[in-house]
Protein backbone atom coordinates (compact mmCIF):
# COMPACT_ATOMS: atom_id res chain seq x y z
CA UNK A 1 0.00 0.00 0.00
CA UNK A 2 1.96 2.97 -1.31
CA UNK A 3 0.53 4.99 1.67
CA UNK A 4 2.60 3.60 4.15
CA UNK A 5 6.17 4.31 5.07
CA UNK A 6 7.02 1.39 6.76
CA UNK A 7 10.44 1.33 9.02
CA UNK A 8 13.32 -1.19 9.03
CA UNK A 9 12.18 -4.35 10.18
CA UNK A 10 15.25 -5.34 12.06
CA UNK A 11 15.16 -2.02 14.27
CA UNK A 12 11.36 -2.93 15.45
CA UNK A 13 12.30 -6.68 15.57
CA UNK A 14 15.36 -5.13 18.25
CA UNK A 15 12.99 -2.48 20.40
CA UNK A 16 10.14 -4.93 20.62
CA UNK A 17 12.87 -7.63 21.98
CA UNK A 18 14.48 -4.90 24.18
CA UNK A 19 11.36 -2.83 25.68
CA UNK A 20 8.27 -4.41 24.39
CA UNK A 21 7.20 -1.38 22.32
CA UNK A 22 8.04 0.46 19.23
CA UNK A 23 6.78 3.50 17.63
CA UNK A 24 7.06 4.08 14.39
CA UNK A 25 7.04 7.97 13.53
CA UNK A 26 5.02 9.13 10.42
CA UNK A 27 4.08 5.61 9.40
CA UNK A 28 1.49 7.53 7.38
CA UNK A 29 1.07 10.52 5.55
CA UNK A 30 -0.82 12.81 7.97
CA UNK A 31 -2.95 13.57 5.25
CA UNK A 32 -4.02 9.84 4.60
CA UNK A 33 -4.41 9.57 8.76
CA UNK A 34 -6.69 12.22 8.26
CA UNK A 35 -8.57 10.68 5.32
CA UNK A 36 -8.71 7.38 8.13
CA UNK A 37 -10.31 9.39 10.37
CA UNK A 38 -13.28 10.47 8.41
CA UNK A 39 -14.14 6.99 7.57
CA UNK A 40 -14.53 6.38 11.25
CA UNK A 41 -17.10 9.12 11.38
CA UNK A 42 -20.08 6.81 10.04
CA UNK A 43 -19.32 4.01 12.59
CA UNK A 44 -21.25 3.16 15.62
CA UNK A 45 -19.71 4.43 19.16
CA UNK A 46 -20.06 3.11 22.38
CA UNK A 47 -18.49 4.23 25.75
CA UNK A 48 -16.07 1.78 27.15
CA UNK A 49 -14.54 1.37 30.56
CA UNK A 50 -11.83 -0.64 31.49
CA UNK A 51 -12.03 -1.41 35.23
CA UNK A 52 -12.96 2.07 36.77
CA UNK A 53 -16.50 2.96 36.41
CA UNK A 54 -16.33 6.83 36.14
CA UNK A 55 -12.97 6.41 33.67
CA UNK A 56 -14.50 5.70 29.89
CA UNK A 57 -13.89 6.45 26.74
CA UNK A 58 -15.19 5.79 22.91
CA UNK A 59 -14.97 2.43 21.27
CA UNK A 60 -15.83 1.52 17.47
CA UNK A 61 -15.49 -1.56 15.98
CA UNK A 62 -13.89 -1.91 12.45
CA UNK A 63 -15.24 -4.29 10.17
CA UNK A 64 -14.16 -6.63 7.71
CA UNK A 65 -13.97 -4.60 4.18
CA UNK A 66 -13.67 -1.42 5.99
CA UNK A 67 -10.68 0.99 4.80
CA UNK A 68 -9.21 0.78 8.22
CA UNK A 69 -9.69 -3.10 8.09
CA UNK A 70 -8.42 -3.37 4.98
CA UNK A 71 -5.13 -1.55 5.88
CA UNK A 72 -4.36 -3.13 9.33
CA UNK A 73 -5.18 -7.12 8.39
CA UNK A 74 -3.80 -5.94 4.62
CA UNK A 75 -0.15 -8.75 3.65
CA UNK A 76 1.99 -5.85 3.88
CA UNK A 77 1.51 -4.94 7.38
CA UNK A 78 0.85 -8.39 8.99
CA UNK A 79 4.19 -9.66 7.00
CA UNK A 80 5.58 -6.63 8.80
CA UNK A 81 4.32 -7.45 12.21
CA UNK A 82 5.29 -11.40 11.64
CA UNK A 83 8.84 -9.80 10.93
CA UNK A 84 8.87 -7.37 13.85
CA UNK A 85 8.01 -10.39 16.73
CA UNK A 86 9.31 -13.49 15.10
CA UNK A 87 6.01 -15.06 15.57
CA UNK A 88 3.57 -16.55 12.96
CA UNK A 89 0.00 -14.92 13.56
CA UNK A 90 -3.27 -16.41 13.14
CA UNK A 91 -5.27 -15.19 10.37
CA UNK A 92 -7.97 -13.55 12.61
CA UNK A 93 -7.37 -9.73 13.96
CA UNK A 94 -9.61 -7.74 16.02
CA UNK A 95 -9.83 -3.87 15.05
CA UNK A 96 -11.40 -1.18 16.31
CA UNK A 97 -10.73 2.70 16.91
CA UNK A 98 -10.76 4.50 20.70
CA UNK A 99 -12.02 7.97 20.77
CA UNK A 100 -11.28 10.14 23.79
CA UNK A 101 -12.35 13.94 24.25
CA UNK A 102 -11.68 16.42 27.28
CA UNK A 103 -10.39 14.81 30.33
CA UNK A 104 -10.37 11.03 29.19
CA UNK A 105 -7.88 8.79 29.46
CA UNK A 106 -7.12 4.82 29.48
CA UNK A 107 -5.90 3.73 33.29
CA UNK A 108 -3.33 1.53 33.52
CA UNK A 109 -3.86 -1.58 32.11
CA UNK A 110 -2.64 -5.12 30.17
CA UNK A 111 -4.91 -6.01 27.24
CA UNK A 112 -6.74 -9.71 28.09
CA UNK A 113 -6.01 -11.41 24.92
CA UNK A 114 -4.05 -11.62 21.60
CA UNK A 115 -0.17 -11.76 21.12
CA UNK A 116 0.64 -8.04 19.47
CA UNK A 117 -1.07 -5.07 18.87
CA UNK A 118 -0.62 -2.14 16.25
CA UNK A 119 -1.84 1.12 17.30
CA UNK A 120 -2.02 3.86 14.65
CA UNK A 121 -2.77 7.93 15.57
CA UNK A 122 -5.42 8.83 13.35
CA UNK A 123 -6.07 12.20 15.52
CA UNK A 124 -4.11 13.78 18.36
CA UNK A 125 -3.48 17.19 20.27
CA UNK A 126 -0.24 18.22 20.86
CA UNK A 127 1.36 17.09 23.97
CA UNK A 128 0.48 20.04 25.98
CA UNK A 129 -3.00 18.72 25.77
CA UNK A 130 -2.29 15.53 26.98
CA UNK A 131 -3.06 12.05 25.39
CA UNK A 132 0.84 10.75 25.90
CA UNK A 133 1.02 7.35 26.43
CA UNK A 134 3.14 6.00 29.28
CA UNK A 135 4.57 2.44 29.38
CA UNK A 136 4.94 0.55 32.69
CA UNK A 137 3.70 1.95 35.94
CA UNK A 138 3.58 5.84 35.88
CA UNK A 139 5.00 5.48 32.78
CA UNK A 140 8.68 3.67 34.20
CA UNK A 141 9.29 2.17 31.50
CA UNK A 142 8.68 5.01 28.81
CA UNK A 143 6.81 7.31 27.26
CA UNK A 144 5.34 7.94 23.76
CA UNK A 145 3.53 11.54 22.36
CA UNK A 146 2.14 10.10 19.15
CA UNK A 147 0.55 12.34 16.53
CA UNK A 148 -1.52 11.88 13.41
CA UNK A 149 0.40 8.78 11.40
CA UNK A 150 2.32 7.66 13.82
CA UNK A 151 2.52 4.01 14.43
CA UNK A 152 3.10 1.86 17.66
CA UNK A 153 3.40 -1.90 18.22
CA UNK A 154 3.48 -3.60 21.33
CA UNK A 155 2.64 -6.47 23.57
CA UNK A 156 -0.42 -4.95 25.10
CA UNK A 157 -1.22 -8.43 27.22
CA UNK A 158 2.61 -8.52 28.49
CA UNK A 159 2.96 -4.00 29.15
CA UNK A 160 0.99 -2.32 31.54
CA UNK A 161 0.36 0.72 29.56
CA UNK A 162 -2.41 4.01 29.80
CA UNK A 163 -2.59 7.77 28.22
CA UNK A 164 -2.58 10.87 30.15
CA UNK A 165 -5.69 12.63 30.47
CA UNK A 166 -6.85 15.12 27.33
CA UNK A 167 -6.59 18.61 28.72
CA UNK A 168 -8.24 21.75 27.21
CA UNK A 169 -6.02 24.44 26.24
CA UNK A 170 -6.70 27.73 25.05
CA UNK A 171 -5.28 26.89 21.53
CA UNK A 172 -7.22 23.91 21.97
CA UNK A 173 -10.08 23.99 23.47
CA UNK A 174 -11.96 20.83 22.26
CA UNK A 175 -8.79 17.77 22.16
CA UNK A 176 -9.73 14.93 20.50
CA UNK A 177 -7.00 11.83 19.94
CA UNK A 178 -8.56 8.76 17.95
CA UNK A 179 -6.23 5.99 17.85
CA UNK A 180 -6.71 2.58 15.10
CA UNK A 181 -6.17 -0.65 16.84
CA UNK A 182 -5.11 -3.73 15.45
CA UNK A 183 -4.79 -6.96 17.80
CA UNK A 184 -2.88 -9.95 16.22
CA UNK A 185 -3.22 -13.65 17.68
CA UNK A 186 -0.83 -16.66 18.14
CA UNK A 187 -2.20 -19.63 15.75
CA UNK A 188 -3.36 -21.47 18.47
O1 LIG B 1 -5.39 4.96 23.39
C1 LIG B 1 -4.31 4.40 23.46
O2 LIG B 1 -3.31 4.89 22.95
C2 LIG B 1 -4.19 3.10 24.21
C3 LIG B 1 -5.04 2.04 23.63
C4 LIG B 1 -4.77 0.72 24.29
O3 LIG B 1 -4.73 0.61 25.48
C5 LIG B 1 -4.54 -0.46 23.49
O4 LIG B 1 -4.53 -0.38 22.26
O5 LIG B 1 -4.35 -1.55 24.06
FE1 LIG C 1 -4.53 -1.50 25.98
Amino acid sequence: MAELALPAVEQVREQMASTGFAVMRALLHPSYARVLQLSTCVLPERQVTCGIPNVTWAEQDIRPGHLLDRLLTGKLIRQFVFGAVSQPLAERTQCWTSRYVASQYINEHRDVTGLVQLLICLQAPGAECGGTLRFGKDGELGQAHLQPGDGLLFYAARTIHSTSPLVETDVCPQPERLVAVARYFDPM
